[in-house]
């Protein structure tokens, strides 16, 4: 089979990708290793920035985020009994909307057979050759029947794990990493939110985050060690900790209920140079990761398509073959500078093991200065509601 642009993954950035290249009407397959269920199963974002809600009213797929999302136009930062408010919308004059990555996925996904957007799922043994050729391919095998597509180029949507980084010769990128002695334990659960905005706090028992996904669903995160199994911790378990670390005003709001969903996440900074090699780019969780902190994995995703789709349209459509050769270094000044963000909102307001008084009284120290200081808040709000594009 013959296409185009072969993207492998649909995720959120394969799915949106896929999407404004066919409204382009350029010829694209999209390649899945596991089945749309499965993809809808995993729980994980929930807070767009505007760039990953500008791509979706682009698509004419908004109607249902602008109809159930929730505009949040401030969130809070505690430590101990002190709450710090960072209003978003009055320092930045944007807002960013409560809106979970299943449902956005789901909307991509029901509009692609209606689009004519191919998406192979069940893909296994997916494999990359010849990607510094102009005759890229991608091979698999489907139901037992192997199966290859011939493209102009091939796009790596493949998340963290998948193959499209690991094709590139080691020799022609480099890795940067940070591993955090700690992971997220996060719950669902049909229950009133405890507070109308998020809430990271940082207590002596550790980090607590209260989210949410609509009005009725909640979705809480404590840290844990890295050591721990998510079977030693019961339901009430988890309320009861939530209850400690978000302090005494949350928890007076917390409701409890049983877990729709409970994992524990490990935390990774990871950037991967250059995002593209030959005939391919890498875009999203396959070229980058941030630690959940500040919500950025998601949205950087989505600007990576934007910068993606961008170049594919002006190679593809106008014969700009330099749009292609500049997608990485434009991609890579917004990917560090969000992980710049989300590594300091980590560092900030969580205890690492290796921490001392001294690092203790740095983290009381930046909660003063940003919870007396507007120019400190902003500093935080624009990062926080996404850096421009
Ligand atoms: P995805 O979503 O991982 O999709 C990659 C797709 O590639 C498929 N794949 C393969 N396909 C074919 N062959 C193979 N060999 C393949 N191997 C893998 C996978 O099955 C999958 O369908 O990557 P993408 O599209 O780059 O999207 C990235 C986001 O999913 C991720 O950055 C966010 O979920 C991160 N994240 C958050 N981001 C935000 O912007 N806001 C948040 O509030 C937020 N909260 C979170 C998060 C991630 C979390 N976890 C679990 C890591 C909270 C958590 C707990
Ligand atoms: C979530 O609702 O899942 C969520 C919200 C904010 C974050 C991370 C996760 O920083």
């Amino acid at each position: 089979m013959k296409t185009e642009v072969a993207i492998i993954g649909a995720g959120p950035a394969g799915l949106l990708l896929g999407h404004l290249l066919r409204a382009e009407g350029i010829d694209c397959v999209v390649i899945e290793r596991q089945t749309g269920d499965h993809v809808l199963s995993r729980i994980r974002a929930g807070v767009l920035e505007s760039i990953t809600v500008e791509l979706m009213a682009r698509l004419g797929l908004d109607a249902r985020m602008r109809a159930e999302g929730l505009v949040h136009g401030g969130f809070n930062l505690a430590d101990g009994e002190r709450l710090i408010r960072i209003d978003v919308a009055e320092l930045t004059g944007q807002t960013v909307l409560v809106y979970g990555q299943t449902e956005l996925t789901r909307d991509l996904m029901d509009a692609a057979g209606p689009r004519g957007l191919e998406v192979v799922y069940g893909a296994d043994d997916v494999a990359l050759h010849a990607i510094d050729s102009d005759a890229p391919y991608v091979t698999y095998t489907c139901k037992g029947r192997a199966r290859r597509i011939d493209a102009a180029i091939v796009v790596g949507c493949d998340g963290f794990h998948g193959p499209s980084r690991r094709a590139i010769p080691a020799s022609a990128g480099r890795v940067f990493e940070r591993v955090y002695p700690f992971g997220w334990l996060g719950i669902l659960a049909d229950v009133p939110p405890c507070n109308h905005e998020l809430i990271y706090a940082n207590h002596e028992r550790g980090f607590a985050l209260a989210s949410m996904r609509s009005p009725t669903r909640s979705r809480y995160y404590i840290d844990v060690p890295l050591t721990e199994r998510i079977e030693d911790w019961d339901d009430d378990r988890i309320w009861d900790e939530l209850a400690v670390r978000l302090g005494p005003d949350a928890a007076a709001h917390i409701t409890r209920g049983p877990a729709l969903e409970k994992s524990i996440a490990p935390l990774r900074s990871f950037v991967f140079e250059p995002m593209r090699h030959g005939n391919l780019l890498l875009c999203g969780d396959a070229a980058h990761i941030v630690p959940p902190t500040g919500a950025k994995g998601l949205n950087l995703a989505a600007s990576d398509i934007h910068y993606a789709s961008a170049a594919l349209i002006g190679w593809l459509r106008h014969g700009d073959r330099d749009a292609i050769a500049a997608y990485s270094d434009k991609a890579l000044a917004r990917v560090w500078k969000s992980e710049r963000f989300s590594w300091s909102l980590t560092r900030l307001m969580h205890r690492f093991p290796e921490d001392g008084a001294f690092e203790r009284r740095m983290q009381v120290a930046e909660l003063d200065y940003i919870a007396s200081s507007e120019a400190a808040q902003r500093a935080i709000a624009e990062n926080y509601v996404g850096l421009p594009v």
